[in-house]
């Protein structure tokens, strides 16, 4: 058993301030360092998008933020700006200990599809590579942490499940966005496809 702790998404726009805050973001950073010294891997996720992402409100004239559309992928939420490559808001929050990163993996920069996943873009197929990199080390039990709870964290882990992984989330170092009771939701999906939710 070779174990690797994935951090998701712990950038300044998904903490209070940022342009898509989640409610005490910022309060698992501590807990997420050290959680860092007991793993044998660690792999920090950054979401990054282009200027103008198909994702943003702000690309559909009349659309509000966090109305749906359809993409020719399925629905898609449609959020604020946010992680902007380059930006303030899509740097690493300041306090996480981005030393003990063995790996950074960048997603959601491709202009016409969003990736919440860690491991494939929202049409589900398209690869970031991460399962390569893992399987290539020889890891086969994931913790997965950060931001948010429904929405990156859940496709992560629910792809890393269907890919073999066995997968944990620790859910007291996780926050959610929770949108329209998608934090319940995505707890059952996650349960479905197997991943252990702890909190502790
Ligand atoms: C995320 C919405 C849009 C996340 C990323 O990290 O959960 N949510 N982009
Ligand atoms: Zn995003």
């Amino acid at each position: 058993m070779t174990h690797a702790l994935i951090v998701i998404d712990v950038q300044n726009d998904f903490c209070p301030g940022g342009a898509l805050a989640v409610a005490e973001g910022n309060t698992i950073v501590p807990a997420i360092n050290a959680l860092m010294a007991e793993a044998e891997a660690v792999v920090l996720t950054q979401d990054w998008h282009p200027a103008g992402h198909s994702s943003f409100a702000s690309s559909h004239p009349g659309a509000a933020p966090l109305s749906m559309i359809d993409m020719p992928y399925g629905p898609q939420v449609l959020w604020p700006d946010h992680c902007v490559q380059g930006s303030d808001g899509a740097a690493f929050h300041p306090d996480l200990d981005t030393t003990r990163a063995d790996m950074i993996v960048r997603k959601g920069f491709r202009p016409a599809i969003d990736s919440y996943s860690a491991f494939f873009e929202n049409d589900h197929e398209t690869p970031t590579g991460l399962d390569g990199y893992l399987r290539s080390r020889g890891i086969t039990d994931l913790t997965l942490v950060g931001l948010a709870t429904d929405f990156c964290v859940h496709y992560s882990a629910v792809d890393a499940a269907k890919l073999g992984f066995a997968v944990t989330v620790r859910t007291d170092l996780c926050r959610a966005i929770d949108l329209d009771g998608s934090l319940a939701s995505a707890c059952t999906a996650m349960q479905e496809a197997g991943v252990r939710l702890s909190d502790v």
